[in-house]
């Protein structure tokens, strides 16, 4: 399989988040890309491209103009301000203040962003254009010749919506590719999120439309995060009404109750009759990651391969989510890679 990777991810390296009342180092490090990348070597997956450059007009088809405007000039605000230290907010517009934009660099973040571990750097803006660019450069690929094609992508973005960034993630990279195979001649887009966070952005983005159907399964935002999104009776609204299908699981969630899922997930995309599948794909949901809580094992990752390969039935699109357990995210990843291409 045809990897797509590129080096700028290295340029997003935040310090720190606050978790749990402590400032801890960033779980998102970019350990993570080059763990994959070295394991896709190692096995030889196939080859292993950089990316074209796509600029920004892809993106603005799912983001607003203005947001995509605040993350390019977002370090330069802060760092005149504060200096070369990550910004994050520490003030958010939530309800019952008004949705204003303010010119300070500090009412801009809590505007722009939902929380308070997802640290803007020097490098954020490149980082996360080229993560863009890396999966736009998978999508045109997989649209030529429908092979699978891996866009290693890094930062994520699943959790990135029209205007708010957040979970680690600026762009939504999955959401960008999906519309582009839309503008390019398919018909019927399926998104399949199996990261172990709901793909809150994902779903905000294509909510109220019937040609991008969003599937997701994970951990019930009751008790994990993004909390405020992922409920199973959001089902989309207006035209989007019945596009989108949430299946939460509970903490502990192994093998045999996630494969239910899986197999409800891969029915209803074959129902609806997808052109072209962009497939969320985070590694997160294996029993050592340190900050989920599901079940699976590197062996279940070469199960979920082969039965996404045989199900999905239709040219598919993967893109890296996250994934956090970093001594064996190489093996996972692959191993679903391995299998997905192999039953095809
Ligand atoms: C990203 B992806 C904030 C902690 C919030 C966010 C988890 C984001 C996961 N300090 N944790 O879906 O793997
Ligand atoms: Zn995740």
């Amino acid at each position: 399989m045809l990897t797509i990777y590129s080096e700028d991810h290295r340029l997003q390296h935040g310090k720190v988040e606050l978790t749990g009342g402590h400032f801890i180092p960033v779980v998102e490090k970019p350990e993570r890309a080059e763990t994959i990348l070295a394991r896709i070597q190692a096995i030889g997956l196939g080859e292993v491209r950089a990316p074209e450059r796509f600029g920004t007009d892809p993106i603005a088809r799912v983001h607003a103009p203005h947001f995509i405007r605040f993350l390019e000039t977002a370090w330069d605000e802060w760092a005149a301000a504060h200096g070369e230290i990550d910004a994050l907010p520490t003030n958010w517009a939530v309800r019952n203040m008004r949705q204003v934009i303010p010119s300070s660099i500090e009412g801009k973040l809590g505007y722009y962003a939902s929380d308070c571990g997802t640290p803007i750097t020097a490098g954020t803006w490149r980082a996360a254009l080229s993560s863009v660019d890396v999966a736009l450069t998978g999508a045109k690929r997989v649209a030529a010749d429908g092979k699978p094609v891996f866009s290693l992508c890094r930062p994520p973005g699943h959790h990135a919506s029209t205007d708010v960034y957040c979970g680690y993630c600026f762009f939504n990279n999955a959401a960008v590719a999906a519309q582009w195979f839309r503008d390019n001649g398919a018909a019927r887009v399926a998104v399949l999120d199996i990261d172990y966070h709901h793909g809150n952005g994902t779903q905000e983005i294509f909510y109220g439309r019937d040609d991008v159907l969003f599937v997701s399964l994970h951990a019930d935002p009751n008790v994990e995060y993004p909390y405020y999104l992922g409920y199973a009776e959001e089902r989309g609204e207006g035209a989007g009404e019945g596009f989108n299908l949430n299946l939460p699981m509970p903490f502990g969630t192994i093998w045999d109750r996630y494969r239910e899922a899986l197999d409800a997930a891969l029915a209803r995309i074959r129902d609806y009759g997808a052109d072209a599948v962009v497939l969320s794909f985070g590694a997160d949901t294996f029993q050592e990651d340190p900050i989920s809580q599901f079940k699976l094992n590197s062996d279940d990752f070469t199960r979920m391969g082969e039965i996404l390969g045989r199900g999905l039935g239709a040219p598919t699109l993967t893109v890296m989510e996250g994934g956090y357990a970093v001594d064996a995210l190489g093996v996972n990843v692959s191993n679903l890679l391995q299998a997905l291409d192999g039953s095809a």
